[in-house]
């Protein structure tokens, strides 16, 4: 495919003249692929479009939120339906409520629940609320794995982060880092050793149920309930962060598909229908200490949304749909076989480990397997980026990182997965040639 980039180009280099590095979040920068971003125009179910008119099988889905497809019909109504009301009152609406008690009715464990504007501040939000209601301040957290980018958090992270080789930025005080432990996916002796060396000093181990911000890695058999019994043993909670794995691996989430109860989850993306919105919830004797009801501060202006709220509610309905989950797993499952096929025909389906759960997976530069940031980070990048690029090329839009994860939507089509194949065969025998 012919892509033509000059629109992209003039305007990217414009939006760099005001925009840091021409975006707003750096992942987008194509920092670790090189290149030029398309600058996008619009994205219709399961197609992306840039300002050039070239159009791509997004496999990015805004990160996450487009489990539906962009622009998804019933979404886009309930926000135009939602906006000829105003746009935010900054006062209680029965909106909120509904989402609230759709997800509550979703995830079991999470009894109340609280919704701001993102996935940092879920996860920000939900450690304050750890630390405050156990009166302890550490927090383990895992290498690769990335909760937004709160100073807290920012200790070996995960995707931009990654993505851009610091893992760890300036500008976190080392306080704020001095409380977080860092161990292994996967490790549980880790996590019980951190446990015995800080009795009584951690108030939580937080934790992607299924690892999406170092690629795609799952935990292995044992690892969450592991967790779940460390933590009981040490009177810790347990935070899932649920931001990408909440109802796109099932609609009871990561804890549903592996039968792991925390104590506290985090959510954000799926939840919001693509618009900005985060949530963190869990027990309610837990969530009571929250003000204005106890002493653990968190606010937000825009929190609750009603347009997000409406969004949100529209999206849950559809993931609701009889058999949605069966026909996300089978399209997925088709592209990652297909994929695998092409990495063999390529000569390097023995140099490439792929990861999936559900409709979001990895195809790792290297041989693996890939169970946390250690093996993951042996991938080769350069093979990644040639690959990358061959598939934008040929119409295949995917994330511009080696730590981010493919994901599909329930708008991707028969035709996108040939479409994405056949860009794969070319893609692997591109990144042969630097392996
Ligand atoms: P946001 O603040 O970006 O809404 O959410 C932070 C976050 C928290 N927890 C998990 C598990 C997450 O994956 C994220 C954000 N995800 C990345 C993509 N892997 C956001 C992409 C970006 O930074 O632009």
């Amino acid at each position: 495919m012919s892509r033509r980039t000059e629109k992209s180009e003039t305007a990217f280099k414009q939006a760099s003249k005001v925009l840091v590095g021409g975006v707003n979040s750096p992942v987008r920068a194509f920092a670790a692929v090189g290149g030029t971003p398309p600058v996008i125009a619009k994205a219709i179910g399961s197609q992306i479009t840039d300002i050039d008119d070239n159009t791509y099988v997004d496999y990015v889905c805004g990160y996450g939120p487009a489990i539906l497809g962009h622009a998804s019909e019933p979404v886009v109504t309930a926000i135009n339906k939602a906006v000829r009301h105003g746009t935010t009152y900054g006062a209680p609406t029965e909106v909120e409520t509904k989402l609230g008690v759709a997800i509550t009715a979703a995830i079991e464990s999470i009894e109340m629940v609280r919704f701001v504007s993102s996935g940092t501040e879920a996860v920000m939000s939900a450690v304050r609320l750890a630390r405050g209601t156990t009166g302890r301040d550490k927090v383990i957290k895992c290498v690769g794995c990335y909760h937004g980018h709160s100073d807290s958090f920012l200790v070996a992270a995960g995707s931009g982060a990654a993505t851009l080789g610091t893992p760890s930025s300036p500008g976190v005080p080392t306080g704020a880092a001095a409380d977080t432990l860092l161990v292994d996916y996967n490790d549980l002796g880790g996590v019980e050793a951190i446990l015995k060396a800080n009795p009584q000093q951690v108030a939580a181990v937080l934790v992607e149920p299924v690892a999406g911000n170092m690629g795609v890695v799952l935990p292995e058999a044992g690892y969450l309930q592991g967790l779940r019994d460390l933590c009981d043993q040490h009177d810790t909670l347990l935070i899932f962060d649920e931001v990408i794995t909440g109802f796109r691996v099932g609609y009871g989430g990561a804890q549903g598909l592996y039968g792991v109860k925390p104590d506290l989850t985090t959510l954000g993306k799926i939840i919001g229908g693509c618009m900005p919105v985060g949530a963190f919830g869990g027990r309610a004797d837990i969530m009571q200490n929250l003000a204005p009801v106890g002493d653990v501060y968190q606010a937000g202006t825009l929190s609750g949304n009603p347009a997000a709220m409406a969004a949100g509610l529209a999206t849950l309905a559809e993931l609701r749909a009889e058999g949605f989950y069966d026909r996300l797993e089978a399209i997925s499952g088709q592209i990652a076989v297909g994929m695998q096929a092409a990495a063999i025909e390529a000569g390097i389906g023995d140099k490439v480990c792929f990861n999936r759960v559900g409709a979001m997976m990895c195809c790792f530069f290297t041989p693996g397997p890939v169970t946390d940031f250690a093996s993951a980070s042996r991938s080769n990048t350069q093979a990644h980026a040639a690959y990358f690029h061959t598939m934008l090329d040929e119409g295949v839009y995917l994330a511009p990182s080696q730590f981010e994860a493919m994901l599909v939507s329930s708008a991707h089509t028969d035709a996108d997965v040939d479409l994405t194949l056949n860009a794969a065969k070319l893609a692997f025998a591109a990144a042969a040639k630097v392996m």
